[in-house]
């Protein structure tokens, strides 16, 4: 995708967004949470349909001029619907805060109770932490993975809920390497009449493709961001059963957001259709495996993964023992150096503060997406393992900027002008 209309009226904008095109192209995005859309996605993305305001759902809006706003919003909704099997599904959220957002401003009241995964131990913001407006506005208790296997904790959750009583239970998670078991976490919050939110922003992929159990049909409400494994537009979604469409419909619109983000909505049913092609499913196998490598060589490096390893798309490593000098923030910043770009993150029982913690995540969806295979996550392994090893080391800095730029060669992002996303 050229800018040149861009550059014409504004170089620094065009510089930017060029900046950033070759900054995706020339490294290996490894935050668990990116993916790379294809071209279609980004067209859809780009349309006109930014320009359009369209309040209310399909058939119901509060503007004239929606037909084609209602179009691609039906086929977002249908695609969904058949995607992850839900009754309803609302594809107007602007991101997988505001999909949580929907869910608690529909059921709960202010004070209601909150039982969600602690943050640092792979929880989410929007789960109930102090600095976010659930913390604020309800009241929360967490719970933890289990300290010695980095499991959840299925039976101490379900005692946990006893003794708390809450109204909702929030399961899904957004650094936990394992595979979820809803049915588990829906029979605590039947045990004490609890709501139960399953918030599956990062596995959505994994989930339509059917590599990962579905909360769909057992959690009350299910919720997702539609740009992470799912590789739509960017977003989020919510899919209930139908006794609570209309709370959920109008705590969306008008109660939280006013118009959608249409473009973004037509990035959603793109997207989706993309993923509905049988090819899905195999990108997705291929996540899990690309991840399980990645882990086992780091593993096989000396470096401790929170659980001993990963069901998904994601690795965190506690580096406390190997690299005891080492935070998770110098890792990082070593690791962009040579043009990984990975994120830190806290680890269960951190000791050290957020802002510099004890871990690193990786996620294998954007690598996937520009073509790697195991052997391909292997040699990344091998790179971040000797860079982590030796941060300030300028002569092993060059060497894995100059692995980086191969591997970016072997498995290009872009052909041409076009974003690559097949997987054979
Ligand atoms: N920021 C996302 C993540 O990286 O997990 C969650 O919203």
């Amino acid at each position: 995708m050229s800018y040149d209309s861009v550059r014409e009226i504004d170089p620094a904008a065009a510089d930017a967004l060029e900046g950033e095109r070759d900054r995706q192209e020339n490294t290996l995005a490894m935050i668990a949470s990116e993916n790379h859309v294809s071209e279609a996605v980004l067209e859809a993305q780009r349309s006109e349909l930014t320009n359009k305001y369209a309040e209310g759902y399909p058939g119901e809006r509060y503007y004239a001029g929606c037909e084609h706003a209602d179009e691609i919003e039906e086929l977002a909704i249908e695609r969904a619907r058949q995607l992850w099997g839900a009754d309803h599904v609302n594809v107007q959220p602007h991101s997988g805060t505001q999909a949580n957002m929907g869910v608690y401003l529909a059921m709960l009241e202010p004070g209601d109770r909150i039982l969600s995964l602690e943050l640092e131990h792979g929880g989410h913001l929007s789960h109930g932490h102090p600095a976010n407006f659930t913390g604020q506005t309800y009241e929360v208790e967490q719970y933890e993975v289990d300290p010695e296997t980095g499991y959840l904790d299925y039976e101490g959750l379900r005692e946990q809920a006893e003794a708390f009583d809450p109204d909702i239970i929030v399961s899904g998670y957004s650094a936990y390497p394992r595979e979820v078991e809803f049915d588990r976490i829906q029979a605590a919050a039947d045990a004490v009449d609890a709501y139960h939110l399953a918030d599956i922003a990062h596995i959505t992929g994994l989930v339509a493709a059917g590599v990962h159990q579905s909360p769909v049909g057992v959690a009350d409400f299910v919720t997702g961001s539609t740009h992470k494994t799912i590789r739509a537009g960017r977003g989020g979604i919510i899919m209930c059963d139908e006794e609570y469409v209309d709370d959920v419909d109008a705590s969306v619109f008008p109660g939280a957001q006013g118009g959608p983000l249409m473009h973004n909505v037509a990035g959603k049913a793109v997207g989706f259709a993309e993923a509905l092609e049988p090819e899905f499913e195999a990108y997705a196998r291929r996540v899990i495996d690309n991840a399980t490598a990645l882990g086992d060589r780091l593993q096989e490096h000396g470096f401790s993964l929170v659980s001993g390893g990963t069901d998904n798309h994601l690795v965190l490593v506690d580096l406390r023992e190997s690299h005891p000098d080492t935070p998770g923030g110098v890792a990082e910043e070593a690791l962009e150096e040579v043009g990984i770009v990975l994120n830190k993150n806290t680890v269960p029982g951190e000791t050290r503060s957020p802002f510099n913690p004890s871990g690193i995540r990786a996620g294998t969806p954007a690598l996937t997406t520009r073509g790697f295979d195991e052997d391909a996550c292997r040699r990344v392994a091998d790179v971040i393992a000797r860079v982590v090893d030796s941060p300030d080391d300028d002569e092993i800095a060059r060497e894995a900027a100059a692995e980086v730029e191969a591997l970016c060669a072997d498995y290009p992002l872009y052909d041409g002008d076009a974003a690559i996303t097949d997987v054979e």
